[in-house]
């Protein structure tokens, strides 16, 4: 669907587009899409969150994000399909149309739209926000690692110049402080929370900031397994899953362990294709697969969580 904007959903968007894709998708779906602001960037760009579902009383939520890293940019990408593919096939697709019927998706499509922007404009593989840093040269902090979980205790660096950079404090950066202010508002409603980074192709869940397991580890692995299926099924694409200390590594402060601990029990972290034979650099022409295998996965937890 390539509009007068060119926006284009197998194509990475850069940020004029996908500003511009918001307000679109909102005002042409009227029925199903709401947009608000949840704050401003460091850079003073607008923090977009996309409400998708049918309106009604006592809903639950599901809260998902995209672009917490710049260089990530499949995940941009797939904020952009859900909500395309949530538009399009309400009332022909089953499980989408009970799904938005009796839930709602906020869907946060660039979390870190400075860095986001930068990786457009000057290099390529910054993953960082691009807020300054007093006393430092150096530029940004690693929004993953600057959430109120062990802030920085292991896997994260006190050092502005890193890349895992935790930052001065816990929610230092203006977006990090936006999005766990809107979910502290909306805790009663959030049952589910979902972020979307790359690359590694695995499925993850809390704790990352120790290899103690969660209260619900079991259900949480039931689920990832199920939902690794899910997405398999359709290209044969194969992922791990399990705790993120021992599948991925340790790190603290990330979101979804913060939102775990927040109260919100089912959280997890997708790590997109590939395996590293692009990386970060994920071709174009890999799109449109990737996001048509992670939205099973997705309509599986988040129909998971409409029936517990
Ligand atoms: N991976 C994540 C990162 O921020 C992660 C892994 C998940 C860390 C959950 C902490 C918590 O390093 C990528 N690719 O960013
Ligand atoms: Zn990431």
């Amino acid at each position: 669907n390539v509009r007068a904007t060119g926006h284009n959903y197998e194509k990475y968007n850069n940020w004029e587009k996908i500003a511009a894709w918001t307000a679109d998708i909102a005002a042409q779906n009227a029925n199903l899409v709401s947009r608000t602001q949840i704050g401003t960037t460091f850079q003073g760009r607008p923090l977009y969150l996309l409400k998708v579902g049918k309106s009604g009383s006592n809903k639950k939520a599901i809260f998902m994000d995209c672009g917490f890293h710049a260089r990530e940019w499949i995940s941009p990408a797939f904020c952009q399909w859900f909500v395309k593919e949530a538009v399009n096939t309400y009332g022909s697709d089953t499980l989408m149309t009970q799904l938005l019927n009796n839930l709602d998706f906020y869907v946060l499509p660039v979390l870190n739209i400075d860095g986001y922007v930068y990786t457009w404009t000057n290099y390529r593989m910054w993953r960082k926000t691009r807020s300054t840093n007093s006393g430092s040269s150096c530029i940004g902090t690693d929004p993953n690692r600057n959430f109120n979980a062990r802030w920085c205790s292991v896997g994260a660096s006190k050092k502005p110049c890193d890349e895992t950079y935790c930052g001065s404090a816990p929610e230092s950066e203006k977006e990090t402080k936006a999005l766990a202010d809107f979910i502290r508002k909306n805790l009663s409603t959030i049952k589910a929370y979902l972020t979307m980074h790359s690359y590694s192709q695995m499925l993850l869940f809390p704790y990352a900031y120790t290899y103690s397991l969660p209260e619900n580890y079991a259900e949480l692995n039931t689920i990832s397994k199920a939902a690794v299926k899910e997405l398999t099924s359709l290209y044969g694409t194969k992922y791990t899953f399990g705790a993120s200390a021992s599948t991925i590594y340790p790190a603290a402060g990330g979101s979804d362990d913060w939102a775990y601990n927040e109260g919100i029990k089912y959280s997890f972290t997708f790590e997109l294709r590939d395996k590293g034979r692009y990386g970060f650099a994920l071709p174009e022409s890999q799109i449109k697969p990737t996001c048509e295998e992670t939205l099973k996965a997705v309509k599986y937890i988040a129909n998971y969580v409409l029936d517990h």
